[in-house]
């Protein structure tokens, strides 16, 4: 009886020691989320007006994805993210605070719509915090309200993130009034400050800080920038050098917007060296990307004249099921594993970085590591789906699925059908429905099917709407 004791007692020590040799092998991980930033809007993927040195220079270091895909709008995109877990799947298909708001005058009515990640979810946090790792959320969380923070799923660490979807500004101290007082859109723990202090610089302090803090532990900071969402504010200095530089026919024409791009670039610039100057470049992986495509509506709360930016080659932008609206950057270094100057055209998604980060396996994600060690390797997937049953300045309710290279998307008001050959069309401009009809079917059944997989939730025909007369 004794002797079984013991040699339980061994095997657990057996497996702790093997444990920790797995954990001290673990690399640190940090993911740089960008907030609005279209997938043209840095220089590696195709910007003029917006310089983006340290981006591109991380690109160079990276395997570039050309193909990687987020949700349309913030919230379902940072839930799939952290959950490897589909939006639809969630219940999260729109963000928190329009999920709290009915819009009753519309041909539908929208979908119903999570507003907390639920405590049942795993996330990217909690799985390496189990396995050891200092976890920090450093910006924009909006994933619940203060009972579901952060800390609640897995981070050691929150500094600023809230149920907010923005500040009420990008200066200290971040914060607006209106009926929530001084506490409208603040952004928490950057309370000491200094008049001048811009957001994008300050979170990035928070970040260097907290990488400092781990000190030899395994780290995950999940730096989340609020830029380059509105309120479209940028350094002064910045905003004159891209006036300065402006041209009629450039692709991007907001010196503004650019000059937003540039302080979020410095950040990935300061974060790589930092890395560098720690002796910690080498045993980091660093992912770089964004949340949704670029907003292509004006900013007119802060007094803009010109599109915050375009997406162009690609159709419309955030809020839509177009490219424009989904289709992000993606760079993902992981020293040991990818190979420097690296590019990847197989569509992937950001629900991929959960099975990819923590070695779980992921409910809808895929593990890219096959794609990080070779670019041409099969991931094995055979369709991409995309679900938002609800409006937007650039949108009506629509469903969407990717195979191969074609596009459908099922508009919801009038079962209205749009197939595209992205691999022909990349701007989505020619419906092929009609010429495809059986194309167009297979592809309708198959993401019919998938919405019942996943328990999609959609759209109501609305009883009391009244069309305009
Ligand atoms: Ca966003």
């Amino acid at each position: 009886m004794l002797s079984h004791h013991v040699f339980l007692f061994m095997l657990a020590l057996l497996a702790a020691a093997s444990g920790f040799a797995a954990r001290s092998a673990k690399p640190n991980i940090v993911v740089i989320l960008a907030d609005d930033l279209g997938w043209a809007d840095v220089g590696c993927y195709g910007a003029d007006l917006h310089e983006t040195p340290h981006i591109d220079r991380l690109a160079k270091e990276s395997v570039r994805f050309t193909q990687a895909f987020a949700m349309s709008v913030c919230s379902p995109t940072r839930a799939m993210l952290m959950t490897g877990k589909h939006a639809a799947r969630l219940g999260m298909t729109i963000w928190i605070e329009a999920s709290l708001q009915k819009n009753t005058q519309r041909r539908m009515l929208e979908a119903e719509s999570k507003h907390d990640l639920p405590f049942t979810e795993a996330t990217i946090a909690s799985r390496l915090r189990d396995s050891g790792y200092l976890t920090a959320l450093v910006g924009k969380w909006h994933l619940g309200d203060a009972d579901h923070y952060p800390e609640t799923h897995g981070f050691d660490i929150n500094i600023g993130g809230t149920h907010w979807g923005a500040p009420n500004t990008f200066w200290w101290p971040y914060r607006g009034s209106g009926r929530f007082g001084s506490e409208y859109r603040y952004v928490p723990h950057l309370e000491f400050g200094q008049p001048g202090e811009y957001l994008t610089d300050r979170l990035t302090d928070e970040a260097l800080r907290v990488i400092d803090q781990a000190n030899g532990r395994p780290f995950f900071v999940y730096l989340a920038h609020h830029a380059p969402h509105t309120p479209i504010e940028a350094k002064k200095a910045y905003v004159e050098h891209f006036a300065s530089k402006l041209q009629p026919g450039m692709h991007h024409q907001n010196p503004v917007y650019a000059a937003m791009v540039k302080s979020l670039d410095d950040s990935v610039g300061r974060v790589l060296e930092h890395l560098r100057a720690r002796n910690l470049a080498e045993n980091t992986v660093v992912i770089f990307t964004s949340d949704n495509g670029g907003y292509v509506g004006m900013d007119r709360k802060s007094g803009q004249n010109v599109p915050v930016t375009n997406n162009a080659p690609l159709r419309s932008g955030k809020g839509s099921l177009y490219e424009g609206g989904i289709r992000v950057p993606l760079l993902v270094r992981w020293p040991g594993v990818t190979s420097a100057g690296a590019e990847c055209a197989t569509p992937v998604g950001l629900g991929d970085l959960f099975p990819t980060l923590t070695g779980a396996p992921g409910v809808d994600g895929l593990d890219l590591t096959p794609l990080l060690k070779n670019p041409a390797a099969s991931l094995g997937r055979e369709a991409l789906f995309f679900h938002y049953p609800h409006y937007y300045e650039t949108t009506t309710p629509v469903s969407a699925v990717r195979a191969g290279d074609w596009k459908l998307l099922e508009y919801f008001e009038d079962g209205r059908l749009e197939l595209y050959n992205l691999r022909n069309d990349p701007a989505e401009k020619t419906n092929l429905a009609a010429q495809e009809p059986a194309r167009t079917a297979e592809l309708r059944a198959r993401l019919e099917q998938w919405r019942g997989e996943v328990g999609a939730r959609r759209p109501a025909k609305n009883p009391a709407f009244k069309p305009k007369r």
